[in-house]
């Protein structure tokens, strides 16, 4: 990915169109199990979210991905649409259950064939496809074996890895091995919100290592697997972390959580090393023991690109009696996805908010690309992942209108195109996400897509900011 300087350019009635380098890549998002269903069709067996989502209270009224947009019957019409609207790189994951069942041991053709056909029409019509392979949903054999905190599982990881290389490296060019491990390590054994649903902190700390490994081995399968213009990469959910005031104990608390969602991974991922203060933090729950000799050069692995995905900062602050009982300060407890931030109180970043309750602030994406290039300056970035939900319906007239939508991308946008001005070797963005899909925990719920899906019918509505990603990605133009 080649990208030209960016330019900003006076438009008829005084306003500026913000123009992105030549080259920019405008893609969007999914993943498998929030949009494939087919959960038991051609050998697929189920992952850790097929057992999390039938496990009674852990869903939103019980919705599972079992049939989610049924993509894996409509793939074909799913990349006509992305076609019609224009877009240059799609990224979607691969499901680990559905290309090697249990986890380990040969390939189901059948499943490989799926992400074949996907991947030849995705060429045929211009688009660049984009793999990830791990987008969390965990063989269930693999978690009945111990799951990411056991160091096995990376193993099993690697040869994964090999074995889609094998079968997809002749068209996909672009690969990411993890999607956001902080969710599958703190939220999946640390808070238990997502799958496999427990709550144990140093589980949690040994699945971030175990996943820091797993993709460290990946990449070494994949560099072998894959011609040498391939790009690998992997995808962190780079949480902007933000002091509630200057005071030294909310700075400290900002830098605290900063360790453990961040550092953690880009310690050892990009510098080789766990950074001294996280395992100071963690000290009373782990000694780390679990780090054997040679994992930190295994985890450390030249990447050619490092995919960012951003929604909203963090707001913290030192927790004191009063903070924890804030209508809006909550403090860590013990079904904590923060091992070692006991001592931090959360709290809502003012302004509005996204139908997650997420608040909407573009300058939490330009201060993180900044920060990145100031710690990474040899390192592409890439948006993997950045949108919103909102409470979108299709009305009388067949249209589905979310000004909202376009006003959030437009502002973020905005701000990724400042942060080009400024020096960042940002190359592309890709929207999250092109179909409405299963949002985890909240299953159908939330509306992230540019594309409506009615999940009765199945019928696809592209909704009004999907017409206007359309015009931005055919012109690379964004009007400010
Ligand atoms: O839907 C998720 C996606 O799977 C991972 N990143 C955040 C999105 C919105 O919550």
């Amino acid at each position: 990915m080649t990208t030209t300087a960016p330019r900003t350019e006076t438009v008829p009635g005084g306003g500026s169109a913000l123009a992105f380098p030549a080259g920019f890549l405008w893609g969007a998002a999914t993943a498998a199990y929030q949009i494939e269903g087919a959960a038991a069709l051609d050998g697929r067996t189920p992952s850790i979210w097929d057992t999390f989502a039938r496990t009674p209270g852990k869903v939103r009224n019980g919705d599972t991905g079992d049939v989610a947009t049924d993509h894996y019957h409509r793939w074909r019409e799913d990349v006509g649409i992305m076609s019609d609207l224009g877009i240059g790189a799609y990224r979607f994951s691969i499901a680990w259950p559905r290309v090697q069942p249990t986890g380990r041991g040969p390939a189901v053709q059948k499943g490989l064939d799926f992400y074949r056909r996907l991947t030849d029409e995705l060429l045929d019509k211009g688009i660049r496809p984009v793999a990830t392979l791990y987008h969390w949903d965990l063989p269930q054999e693999l978690e009945d074996a111990g799951g990411w905190p056991e160091r096995a599982t990376a193993e099993r990881f690697a040869e994964y890895a090999a074995i889609a290389a094998d079968a997809l490296g002749d068209r996909v060019r672009t690969w990411t091995t993890l999607n956001e491990p902080w969710c599958s390590a703190f939220l999946g054994y640390g808070s238990g919100v997502h799958a496999p649903g427990r709550t144990d902190q140093v589980a949690a700390l040994r699945a971030a290592h175990h996943l820091n490994l797993g993709h460290g081995l990946a990449v070494k399968a994949l560099r072998a697997a894959l011609p040498a213009e391939a790009q690998v990469s992997v995808t962190l959910n780079i949480h902007h972390v933000r002091s509630l005031t200057d005071a030294p104990a909310d700075v400290d608390a900002a830098r605290t959580i900063d360790g453990v969602a961040n550092r953690v991974f880009t310690g050892p991922m990009l510098h080789g090393a766990y950074p001294a203060d996280v395992l100071a933090d963690t000290a009373h729950l782990t000694d780390w023991s679990f780090v054997r000799d040679g994992d930190l050069r295994t985890i450390r692995q030249p990447l050619d690109f490092l995919g960012v995905n951003y929604y909203t900062p963090t707001l913290v602050s030192a927790a004191t009696d009063d903070a924890a009982h804030t209508s809006d300060g909550h403090r860590v407890s013990d079904h904590s996805p923060w091992p070692g931030g006991e001592s931090v109180a959360f709290h809502r970043p003012p302004g509005e908010t996204t139908a997650m309750g997420w608040a909407v602030d573009p300058t939490g994406l330009r201060d993180l690309l900044l920060a990145l290039d100031r710690e990474f300056p040899e390192l592409p970035l890439v948006i993997t992942e950045n949108g919103a939900a909102f409470d979108d319906y299709v009305d009388p007239a067949g249209e589905v209108r979310d000004p909202e939508r376009v006003a959030y991308l437009r502002g973020h946008l905005a701000a990724v195109h400042r942060a080009i001005n400024e020096g960042v070797d940002v190359r592309g963005y890709f929207l999250w996400s092109l179909l409405d899909n299963f949002e985890w925990g909240y299953g159908y719920s939330k509306r992230f897509g540019a594309v409506h899906v009615d999940y009765a019918t199945g019928t696809r509505t592209p909704k009004s900011s999907a017409r206007w990603y359309a015009r931005l990605a055919r012109s690379g133009v964004l009007d400010a």
